[in-house]
């Protein structure tokens, strides 16, 4: 197959990726082997595909062990602020090829295996996803430690090891079905697990008063051990540490029992314990108000601040012993970024450190404790806010509760004293809601325990202080900032789309690989004739690839000629799935109404997981699989129209298809999607974007000009007055009968002959029950949109050339950029744009 040899043949020749020199390829080839024969216990009689990936796992992995060593110590030499990112969720993906890339060794190892005689590509294939996150929020984690060891921070990703990551998702029978994600089964070659630094976190017991003082006592203790895994820096040899927590109960758990004599049940019973990091929550943009929930996000808070006050009474040249005690320096030597509300507890856990432990006044705590907190927030959505009972709470982390009341009893008092007889504000702004049953407002808890919130786009940090958190703004609006979203461009560009990367290096040199905005520098070659074609090689290149994956994996046929039109991401009604079916409904509905008619093709592949528990996004996806068997079926269609859902939609999918797309479907209702992280790795891909001005959208637009995206819908000014003056969608159902008949065929069961009712309750949900997402508001002005991409895809100079203004504007969304914002306006550290000495080169 041509097109294989070609793609191997590129990966060969390209010299980013560093010369491949004869005595290196020579070394990998020795190490290879020699961790089949050590490592697997294995000959090559015996050896399957799996073996050899390990093996080859392992050999990328020595290369980090010395780095990784030199860079931790480095930080005890020079005893920088370290910054530690605080998260439930890191959505790694794949380590192999991102390792190898990074590390600038991939031409050698790809010849080492070509030589050896066999397929790096297939084994890369053998590696599973670390899914330890849901989407962007995960995913964004992942991105920024790249980005933070790229820029030679001093900073730790700290989160939880789940036995299972998020599901596998298969669809049967066009419904979606779950299926654990074992990512484990066969061991993982990139962790190393610390058992001698194991910590305890307590749960449960009671708080009694001594000496005048509150003590937590009679808690249950559940261990907290570490699994180290390496990120390393883009060529510059720095290899920082992600450390994540797995429960391991104490030899001594359920000792009562033993008393009892029940020695197996005791035993047996071991395994509640170690529950808490069995299994991420599948949920996105959704909180699940779960006891099990509430002791993960405690049990990551607890474990990791026992590191972080370890590592800063020690650190400092080669002493194990605790050389500082003065923890009024906390914050000039630790950071602390809380991912979302998800880890506020390390607000409280701090509070009760410094305060119960190590003897400090709560004034004095309080002051370390903002200083060194900050607080990231991803959503307006309210059911994705956290707001923990009371009752269960108290429960389970009785200390914490006590510190939060006190916390909110002093905030209060600074609201009354500032805003004095307002009693609506102060019922407003408490940490504790009391409308239906007591509960703690965590975004609340974070923002006064902060000393910086930030949103995550600009549209959406202005929002913030407009709605959730209004009277927080006015009170204290030096707190608030903005820091837009990006992602990294070494597995989005470099390490997904070699032959661009390849076309761009052609041009402009590699410097964009650690510094984005250069590639602005392509507008210069929008001109260039040879250049604008070669750009369009690379995508009909990656579409046929697309294709023949699709082939061989699905056995589905596409036409690599036609407009490829992707929405990959969660599926959720906010997101607009379904507006993008009602379009693709139209186009087949136009195809059939003029069946002679030449139009523009499309294979629009729609791709997402839903969580289990959201019937609403499960139907969705059954729609589109039903819409899908009768569009793609249909003789009168031909080439023109397919509709594929893409099956476990995951990082490692996202890889692949990511390259192949012309069009990225960015359709939020305006004012829900915080940011958008996919639509940014689409652009930086060469695709062009149809989309609302809603996240990072609005600054993609700012960036390429809106002569080069295809803006859509309503604003969020509009969307307001809209709500304002009384939504009614079935105005326009009537008013549009391309709508009208999309709408009446689902509800029909045009799409369900199988079950006419089967779609009723989606229909319902747009035309009776209020249509909460507006989709029918925007549905025109979608088309229209539509109708000028289709047109303009016809001419593919003129399309490329967009594409190639839209790659060259998409700079800023490097989360180096992201992250150097964090480091000087939250953090308070600086970049190190200098290399650590490489091993061989001995030290500085
Ligand atoms: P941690 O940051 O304390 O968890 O230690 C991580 C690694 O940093 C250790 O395994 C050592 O490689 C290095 N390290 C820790 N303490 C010291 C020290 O006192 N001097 C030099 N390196 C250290
Ligand atoms: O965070 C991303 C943004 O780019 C997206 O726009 C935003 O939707 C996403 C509860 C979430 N916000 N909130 C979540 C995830 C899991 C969970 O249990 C909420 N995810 C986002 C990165 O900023």
């Amino acid at each position: 197959n041509s097109v294989a040899q070609n793609d191997k043949e590129k990966r060969k020749q390209i010299s980013v990726r560093g010369i491949a020199l004869v005595e290196n390829v020579a070394t990998v080839k020795k190490t290879f082997n020699r961790h089949l024969h050590f490592t697997l216990v294995k000959d090559r009689n015996v050896a399957t595909p799996r073996d050899y990936y390990f093996a080859l796992a392992h050999t990328v992995r020595d290369h980090l062990v010395s780095r990784w060593i030199r860079t931790q110590q480095h930080y005890y030499d020079k005893d920088p602020k370290r910054v530690y990112y605080l998260s439930l969720e890191y959505y790694v993906g794949r380590s192999l090829t991102n390792t190898m890339v990074n590390l600038g060794i991939q031409s050698e190892v790809d010849e080492a295996l070509y030589q050896i005689g066999l397929d790096i590509e297939d084994l890369e294939e053998l590696e599973q996803d670390a899914g330890l996150g849901n989407g962007g929020l995960g995913r964004l984690a992942a991105c920024f430690l790249d980005s933070m060891a790229s820029l030679g921070l001093a900073a730790y990703g700290y989160g939880l090891r789940y036995d299972y990551g998020i599901f596998t998702q298969s669809i049967k029978n066009g419904w979606q079905v779950e299926e654990p994600d074992d990512w484990l089964r066969f061991g993982n070659p990139w962790e190393k697990s610390r058992p001698e630094y194991t910590l305890p976190v307590q749960f449960y017991g009671r708080t009694i008063i001594e000496d005048g003082k509150s003590k937590w006592v009679d808690s249950q203790i559940i261990f907290a051990m570490p699994y180290d895994s390496p990120v390393p820096g883009y060529g510059n040899n720095t290899v920082n540490t992600m450390r994540l927590w797995s429960a391991k109960a104490p030899t001594s758990f359920n000792l009562s029992f033993f008393n009892d004599g029940d020695y197996i049940q005791a035993v047996c019973d071991r395994n509640s314990a170690e529950n808490i990091t069995r299994v991420l929550y599948p949920n996105d943009n959704v909180t699940e108000g779960k006891d099990l929930r509430l002791k993960q996000e405690y049990f990551l808070c607890a474990a990791t601040l026992q590191d972080i006050i370890r590592r800063f009474k020690t650190s400092k040249f080669g002493c194990r012993e605790v050389v500082r005690h003065d923890f009024s320096h906390l914050p000039d030597k630790v950071a602390i970024q809380l991912n979302d509300t998800h880890p506020a507890l390390a607000i409280p856990e701090l509070m009760r450190i410094l305060i119960d432990l190590e003897g400090l006044t709560w004034e004095q705590a309080w002051t370390i404790t903002t200083q060194t907190c900050a607080y990231t927030n991803h959503t307006l959505l309210p059911e994705a806010l956290e707001r923990w009972p009371v009752e269960r709470f108290g429960v389970i982390l009785p200390r914490h509760l006590e510190i939060i009341y006190e916390i909110n009893f002093r905030h209060l008092k600074e609201v009354e004293a500032k805003y004095p007889g307002d009693m609506d504000r102060l019922r407003r702004m408490s940490l504790i809601e009391e409308e239906g049953g007591k509960r703690i407002n965590m975004g609340f808890l974070c923002v006064v325990g902060s000393h910086a919130v930030n949103g995550v786009a600009q549209i959406h940090s202005d929002l913030l202080k407009v709605t959730l958190f209004k009277d927080f703004y006015e009170m204290t609006p030096e707190k608030f900032q903005n820091k837009t979203n990006g992602i990294t461009p070494r597995r989005w560009l470099l390490l997904c789309n070699p032959s661009l990367s390849d076309t761009i290096v052609d041009k402009i040199g590699n410097d964009w690989i650690s510094d984005l905005s250069k590639l602005r520098q392509l507008e210069n070659f929008l001109d260039n004739d040879n250049f604008v074609r070669s750009v369009y090689k690379v995508k009909q290149e990656n579409k046929m690839k697309l294709a023949q994956y699709f082939e061989q994996q699905y056995h589905i046929k596409i036409d690599p000629g036609a407009m490829f039109d992707m929405q990959v991401k969660r599926i959720h009604e906010y997101k607009r799935q379904l507006l993008n079916v009602l379009h693709v409904i139209t186009l087949y509905n136009r195809i059939r109404r003029n069946p002679g008619q030449k139009c523009t093709s499309r294979v629009v592949m729609i791709g997402g997981k839903a969580a289990p528990g959201y019937h609403m996004a499960k139907k969705i996806i059954k729609l589109i699989s039903n819409v899908a068997a009768i569009v793609n079926n249909d003789p009168i269609v031909k080439d023109r129209l397919k509709l594929v859902f893409l099956e476990n939609y995951r990082v490692s999918l996202a890889e692949k298809i990511i390259p192949a797309a012309d069009l990225s479907e960015q359709i939020s209702l305006a004012g829900t999607e915080a940011s958008g992280t996919g639509n940014m790795k689409f652009m930086l891909n060469g695709a062009l974007t149809v989309g609302t001005l809603d996240g990072a959208n609005v600054e993609m637009a700012e960036e390429v000009g809106m002569d080069n995206i295809f803006i859509f819908g309503m604003t969020v000014d509009e969307v307001n007055a809209l709500r304002h003056k009384g939504y009614n969608p079935r105005e326009f159902y009537e008013k549009n009968a391309e709508l009208k008949l999309a709408l009446d065929q689902i509800q029909g069961g045009f799409y369900s002959p199988e079950d006419p009712n089967l779609f009723h309750d989606i229909v319902d949900v747009l035309l009776n029950k209020g249509d909460h997402y507006m989709l029918l508001a925007d549905f025109e002005s979608y088309v229209k949109a539509q109708e000028k991409i289709d047109h303009l895809f016809n001419d593919p100079m003129a399309w490329t050339r967009m594409t190639i203004r839209n790659i060259a504007a998409s700079g800023k969304f490097s989360s180096d950029r992201t992250i150097a914002d964090y480091s000087k306006d939250i953090w308070g550290v600086e970049p190190c744009l200098s290399k650590l000495p490489a091993p061989f080169e001995g030290r500085p």
